[in-house]
């Protein structure tokens, strides 16, 4: 398929299956999802509240938007096709229930597995950034990043985070379980893949390490 074809990935990445992965620390935090799942909104805010998070998918959905999920470490899971409500209109409801404190810049997204990662503000209210809760049309599964997760295709997908269960206004960036290995922005097109060193310089240091991580995860399968 022409859309699939490695030369329209960007720079470095190869084309792969998408398969549950992440910082090697987390291969084994398989979380169990509540039957009725809550998230909380918090950080820097007036009136720090918790959701339904049905409450938040109740908002206008948006259907079948097409992604690729870039991994820092060179692979790209191409063509999925997201559902779930934009993150913009998340951030609308919260802004006015929660009351963010205008100073804030970031926002921080934690997983069920006690994952965290912090997009820019401006970057997490593109267009394109969902709170999903679909895949190829079915339900996310767990290893997907059920109840729902973030999708935000201009990042590396270590800013996608699964199983979203906060969402925290902050007025400085957290490296948040990446650690000094993430950078702030994480934007593919300029290949932000960390920090320290330029992005094409990263290429060889996560490609060689990719068949471990993807090794851990696979062990923890089943
Ligand atoms: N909750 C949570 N979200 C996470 C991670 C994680 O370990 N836990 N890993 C991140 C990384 S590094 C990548 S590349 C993508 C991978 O998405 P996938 O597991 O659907 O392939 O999830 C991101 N979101
Ligand atoms: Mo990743």
């Amino acid at each position: 398929m022409a859309d699939t074809h490695p030369n329209r990935l960007p720079r470095g990445q190869a084309p792969a299956a998408l398969l549950r992965f992440g910082l090697p620390w987390f291969a084994g935090v398989r979380p169990v999802v509540p039957e009725r799942p809550h998230v909380w909104a918090g950080g820097v805010v007036r009136r720090p509240s918790q959701f339904d998070l049905a409450e938040l998918l109740a908002l206008p959905r948006q259907h079948a938007r097409r992604a690729d999920l870039h991994c820092v470490t060179t692979w790209s899971a191409t063509d999925l096709s997201w559902s779930g409500v934009s993150f913009r209109a998340v951030h609308e409801l919260l802004a006015e229930r929660v009351q963010p404190h205008p100073g804030c810049r970031w926002v921080r997204f934690t997983g069920l597995d006690g994952y965290r990662s912090c997009l820019a503000l401006d970057d997490a209210l593109a267009d394109d950034v969902l709170l999903a809760d679909a895949l190829n049309g079915q339900q996310l599964t767990v290893d997907e990043g059920a109840p729902a997760r973030l999708v935000a295709p201009a990042h590396y997908g270590y800013k996608s985070v699964r199983h979203v269960c906060a969402i925290e206004y902050l007025r400085a960036y957290d490296s948040g379980s990446a650690r000094w290995l993430g950078h702030p922005r994480a934007r593919v097109a300029r290949e932000e893949r960390s920090r320290f060193l330029p992005g094409r310089a990263w290429r060889p240091i996560w490609r060689a390490l990719l068949p471990r991580v993807r090794a851990r995860y696979a062990r923890s399968h089943g």
